[in-house]
């Protein structure tokens, strides 16, 4: 053997035998079936994301960390795993907070991984590149965080945010790698067996039998009962004990947006056209992973009526009992363990609810489908929503298994109320917030973890949050349909300024060509100025799979403002002088 030769062989066996804080942290990645990193590269993680692609790791390279959270956290309510966002020290970790901010507050599990700068410079403010104290900044905005300063404990750093993110209810998590651990050396061997593999990372947690009684007592006693289902039933993944629940109870249900298709809207015990009916009317309602916040009204005031409500609620998060009303029947647990006990102790000879109320939500409720159906036909050039919404309603009764991502105000709420779905989990949308901005991240992380057509449904204001990334899409070649409603502004174009040359700050460049955006990254663009053309673009693209963006021109003076939710602005009692 040369000399050179047995050189080599002596490095590498060294080289074998060591590990660092970077291949700790991917082959703690993998080990845990994480294998799909959302992210924007840069000091002090760039090698870090090379080298997890290299592992096999999934890096999806995005052009705002705010969209890459957005992706991930959308990943997490998809799979039930948390879904992980990769991003650089203070910019771009704030960038990304935003998105692990929002993950927490839709109970979607994440974990924002950050690299950041030296703890020793940050700490006495020594002015680091990039300095932050991103630990603490995370914290009251996330479930968990966490830090890692030594390259033995990345194992238990990353099982502890995936607990924290997964387990109870889930939420965002941060976990904050400061940029010296990446280089830190150890024993290959002890490295690997400082790894951890969580084992039942979502424990079930089973309500007790007493809770479940006192709840089928309640519903039992009902003379109009309601079932409100919401994301969270849906994140549960128990879709075929929800619909036996549901159907041997002979409730109707009532789906909150994201709930959608976990039974079919066309379901005959589906309330979704009969909203205001059932809410004012129902004597008791039993909530399954919806929470009473400002979407339900809190669970008073006008909309909820005069007649007196009892609540049943199935919730894992205790604390979300008595929220905002009383709750005389709080279940505890995991949706899926608490609907099965519901539906064993309802046993063999269950009387589902009486057919008179079901009868009266079900006349109400076809009376307001066929009040809207001539509106959906209409085929007025430029569009207005509903003609739009009509034949996407079509597309989509077409091809159920598409995902469906939504924003705008207009937009959100008209499209919301009439395009049905048909299968869980496959409308995405602004969520508890209503937030603008997740439209292209979830877009990106649908196609990326369902290997499903997605079709995005976007305001033009609201597509403008995360617009760019349809370089990402066009580059990843993802199959995906934006159409963008395009009404020269945010609710309606039609604003004007009466005192200077400056535009209404609700308008837009009117007649924006945002097809030509799409071009410009080798995707296909369109312009579409009637439902029939938007049709035949919208069926093209998803019979390609290829990245497509219509540009569907609606009337600027269709929308209202603020969509469903006007009311919500406050009014000045001056301007009215
Ligand atoms: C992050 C964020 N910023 C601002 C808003 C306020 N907002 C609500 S809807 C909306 C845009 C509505 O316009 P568009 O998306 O064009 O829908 P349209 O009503 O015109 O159909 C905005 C800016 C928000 N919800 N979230
Ligand atoms: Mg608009």
């Amino acid at each position: 053997m040369s000399v050179t030769a047995a050189k080599s062989i002596d490095t590498s066996e060294a080289e074998r035998e060591l590990t660092d804080g970077f291949n700790l942290m991917i082959d703690a990645l993998k080990l845990n079936d994480l294998t799909t990193i959302y992210g924007v590269p840069g000091i002090p993680i760039t090698d870090f994301g090379r080298m997890a692609q290299a592992a096999g790791i999934r890096v999806i390279s995005f052009r705002h960390e705010q969209n890459a959270g957005n992706a991930a956290s959308i990943a997490g309510y998809l799979t039930k795993k948390p879904g992980v966002c990769l991003t650089v020290s203070a910019p771009g970790f704030l960038n990304g907070l935003t998105a692990l901010a929002h993950a927490t507050t839709n109970c979607f599990p994440m974990i924002l991984i950050s690299g950041s700068s030296e703890r020793e410079i940050v700490d006495l403010q020594q002015g680091d590149y990039e300095e932050m104290d991103q630990l603490a900044i995370a914290k009251p905005l996330c479930k968990a965080a966490f830090r890692v300063l030594h390259a033995a404990d990345i194992g238990i750093g990353l099982a502890r945010a995936i607990r924290a993110a997964v387990s109870g209810r889930p939420g965002g998590v941060y976990l904050d790698l400061p940029a010296k651990l990446f280089g830190q050396v150890m024993d290959a061997e002890a490295g690997k067996k400082s790894l951890v593999k969580v084992i039942d990372a979502a424990p079930a947690q089973i309500p007790a039998p007493s809770a479940v009684k006192r709840a089928l007592d309640v519903l039992k006693s009902a003379k109009r009962p309601l079932i409100i289902l919401g994301k969270g039933a849906a994140y549960a993944q128990a879709d075929d004990v929800i619909k036996s629940f549901v159907e041997k109870s002979g409730v109707p249900f009532l789906p909150m947006s994201m709930a959608k298709g976990l039974l079919p809207d066309l379901h005959p015990q589906c309330a979704g056209a009969a909203r205001s009916t059932v809410l004012k009317d129902a004597d008791v309602v039993m909530l399954i992973g919806a929470r009473l916040n400002w979407l339900l009204s809190h669970g008073k005031g006008k909309s909820w009526g005069d007649a007196p409500k009892k609540f049943i609620q199935i919730d894992i998060e205790p604390k979300e009992m008595d929220s905002n009303v009383e709750i005389v029947a709080p279940v505890v647990g995991d949706i899926g363990s608490c609907v099965s006990a519901l539906l064993e102790g309802m046993g063999s000879n269950w009387t589902a609810a009486p057919a008179d109320w079901m009868s009266t939500v079900a006349k109400k409720r076809d009376e307001n489908v066929a009040k809207m159906a001539p509106r959906l036909m209409n085929n007025n050039s430029p569009m207005d929503y509903h003609g739009a919404l009509g034949v996407l309603r079509t597309i989509i009764k077409e091809r159920p298994d598409a995902i469906l991502v939504n924003e705008g105000a207009n937009t959100l709420d008209l499209a919301r109320g009439v395009i049905d779905m048909y299968q869980p989990r496959k409308r995405i949308d602004v969520g508890t917030w209503g937030v603008m901005g997740i439209g292209m991240g979830y877009c990106i992380a649908a196609a990326i973890e369902t290997g499903k057509p997605v079709l995005a449904v976007e305001g033009d204001s609201a597509f403008g949050f995360s617009g760019m990334e349809v370089e990402t899409i066009c580059r990843y070649k993802l199959p995906v349909c934006i159409v963008i409603f395009n009404n020269d502004g945010i609710y309606r174009g039609t604003d004007v300024n009466s005192v200077s040359t400056d535009p209404a700050p609700t308008v837009f460049v009117k007649g924006s060509r945002y097809d030509k955006m799409m071009e410009a990254f080798g995707g296909v663009g369109v312009l579409a100025t009637s439902p029939d053309e938007l049709k035949r673009a919208v069926n093209a693209a998803m019979d390609s799979g290829k990245p497509t963006l219509i540009n569907a021109v609606i009337d600027p003076a269709a929308g209202s403002e603020s969509g469903r939710i006007g009311n919500l602005n406050p009014q000045s009692v001056l301007k009215k002088k």
